[in-house]
């Protein structure tokens, strides 16, 4: 872990400081995403992990400082890049981690992998490896809300390189028509694959994309769970109200490449390097619970373990957990009527 330094600093730049429970709470979150990533990619590396798999380690404070302003029955929908948010919903790591390792125990049977888990309890509707397709899906999520008259709200998330897709306006203009209740997160890590966005949208600033819609839009520092909690909340707060749409584009970045399989050429080790240094979501919620004085170093280390713990026992659980039957080649395939 980078030594707070930099990181303290531009916590500090964050805001209103939280109480130390609230911080605690995102600092326990987002570490339980970071280690779950960590081990999703050893587990890969020692070939247990089949398919596609898009970790989103760096990127933990969007989701973590969202899901922070969500009510039971908000909804959340989201890319392939998706173990974090199903983390941060309280999907069951284990059950995440079996149905990576394509087991009976995951949440999908082990027949959808990565890509493929849902959970209806918690209100979790993927995971889509198509570009943007859960943004018109997203979108009907939020009609079904206002048309059964509930104030919850939907988070919809996609990338940075999605957010040129079509299929995308279409969804603005429905959603501002008939003010659904519905939060466009962009979550602009800079690069869609190898393509950086300068090299790929007209428009770079990508909050302003809803402006024709009449769409309000923010930006927002995405390294600093502080700064995506406080503008989750006015666009929570925004929804709730019957007022439509708003969008908000998360200035984040991944550590990673796009998938285990990206040769990462398109960007240089400094970028990285310095990334992390300087703006570590994790790092800068210890500096700031450490900077103060709103715990010891003691604290955290428990945190670390219950953590680390957390993740061992669901690494053994997808490794112990039997393949899927061949039978279950003919389950839920299609919905019986
Ligand atoms: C319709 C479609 N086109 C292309 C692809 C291949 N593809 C997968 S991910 C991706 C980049 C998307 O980037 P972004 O939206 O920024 O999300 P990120 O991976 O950065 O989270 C592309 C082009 C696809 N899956 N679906
Ligand atoms: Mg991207």
């Amino acid at each position: 872990m980078a030594k707070p330094g930099k990181a303290a600093e531009n916590a500090a730049k964050g805001g209103k400081l939280p109480p130390a429970k609230e911080l605690l709470q995102y600092y326990r979150d987002m570490l339980l995403i970071r280690r779950f990533e960590e081990k999703a990619g050893q587990l890969y590396g020692m070939g247990l992990i089949g398919g596609f798999c898009h970790l989103y380690i760096g990127q933990e404070a969007v989701v973590v400082g969202l899901q922070a302003c969500a009510k039971l029955g908000d909804a959340v929908i989201t890319s392939y890049r998706d173990h974090g948010h199903m983390l941060a919903t309280g999907m069951d790591s284990k059950g995440v981690m079996a149905e990576l390792t394509g087991r009976a125990g995951g949440y999908s049977k082990g027949k959808g992998g990565s890509m493929h888990m849902f959970s209806r309890e918690k209100h979790f509707y993927g995971g889509h490896g198509i570009v943007g397709a859960q943004v018109p899906l997203g979108t009907g999520l939020a009609f079904a809300q206002r048309y059964n008259k509930t104030d919850n709200v939907t988070f919809c998330y996609f990338g940075d390189g999605s957010s040129n897709q079509g299929q995308v306006y279409e969804s603005f203009n429905m959603a501002e028509l008939w003010k659904l209740p519905v939060i466009y997160v962009i979550e602009n890590n800079q690069y869609a694959m190898g393509t950086s966005v300068a090299r790929a949208s007209a428009q770079p600033a990508l909050y302003k994309r809803g402006e024709s819609f009449g769409i309000q839009g923010r930006q927002v520092d995405g390294m600093s769970v502080v700064a995506v909690k406080e503008a989750g909340e006015e666009a929570v707060a925004h929804c709730r109200a019957g007022k439509g749409p708003v969008i908000l584009e998360m200035m984040t970045y991944r550590y990673r490449g796009h998938s285990m399989s990206d040769p990462a050429k398109y960007r240089s080790k400094d970028e990285v390097t310095k990334m992390r240094a300087e703006h570590d979501p994790i790092d800068q919620v210890r500096a700031l619970l450490l900077g103060n004085k709103m715990v010891d170093e003691d604290a955290l280390k428990a945190i670390d373990k219950e953590v680390k713990d957390i993740v061992q026992q669901a690494a053994d659980f997808a490794q112990e957990s039997p393949e899927p039957d061949p039978s279950e080649l003919w389950t839920d395939v299609y919905v019986e009527a």
